[in-house]
């Protein structure tokens, strides 16, 4: 069972609270496809990733990056059950889409830098370091059924 303190229990509320769904979510997933190509793999029904340009104006890998952003928002409102928040997504991910779960992680540490860039110094390290722990909690979630 995580613990969070009151600081880092507000320092999530906050973050969450200046983010912007729908820009940062498209932006990461089409991040995580440009510097990761591997990962274009489980997308193949996205149509035209060729390129950066491509993969950044289309419209597939941005909705979907939506989607992927705005799930979060269930972890930041159950902070203390986050693993069976997630429970059902991690067996889609394992058993379903077979994605290999390091991705997650490379998903968590490109929202942070998205992040970064668009919080400036709002996004102290203090803060950082509370949303650090809340992407670990919700990627062991989504880990979960992998073991
Ligand atoms: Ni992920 C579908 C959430 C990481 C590949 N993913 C979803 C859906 C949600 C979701 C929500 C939609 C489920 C549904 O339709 O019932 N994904 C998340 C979250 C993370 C994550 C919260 C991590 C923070 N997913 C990843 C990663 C990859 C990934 C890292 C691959 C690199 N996800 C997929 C694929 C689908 C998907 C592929 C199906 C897409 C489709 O529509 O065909």
């Amino acid at each position: 069972m995580v613990e969070w303190t009151d600081a880092e229990r507000a320092a999530i509320a906050a973050i969450w609270g200046k983010i912007k769904v729908e820009e940062v979510g498209p932006h990461s997933l089409a991040r995580l496809l440009i510097v990761y190509p591997w990962t274009q793999r489980y997308f193949g029904s996205f149509g035209n990733l060729s390129n950066a340009a491509a993969i950044l104006g289309n419209a597939k890998v941005a909705h979907h990056g939506a989607v992927v952003l705005g799930e979060l928002d269930k972890a930041v409102k159950n902070l203390d059950h986050i693993n069976e928040t997630f429970s059902k997504l991690s067996v889609l991910h394992s058993e379903k889409l077979h994605v290999d779960p390091d991705n997650f992680r490379l998903l968590g540490d490109i929202i942070t830098i998205v992040l970064a860039a668009q919080l400036g110094s709002f996004f102290t390290v203090e803060y950082q370091a509370a949303w650090h722990k809340f992407l670990d909690v919700v990627i062991s979630a989504l880990r979960r059924q992998y073991h």
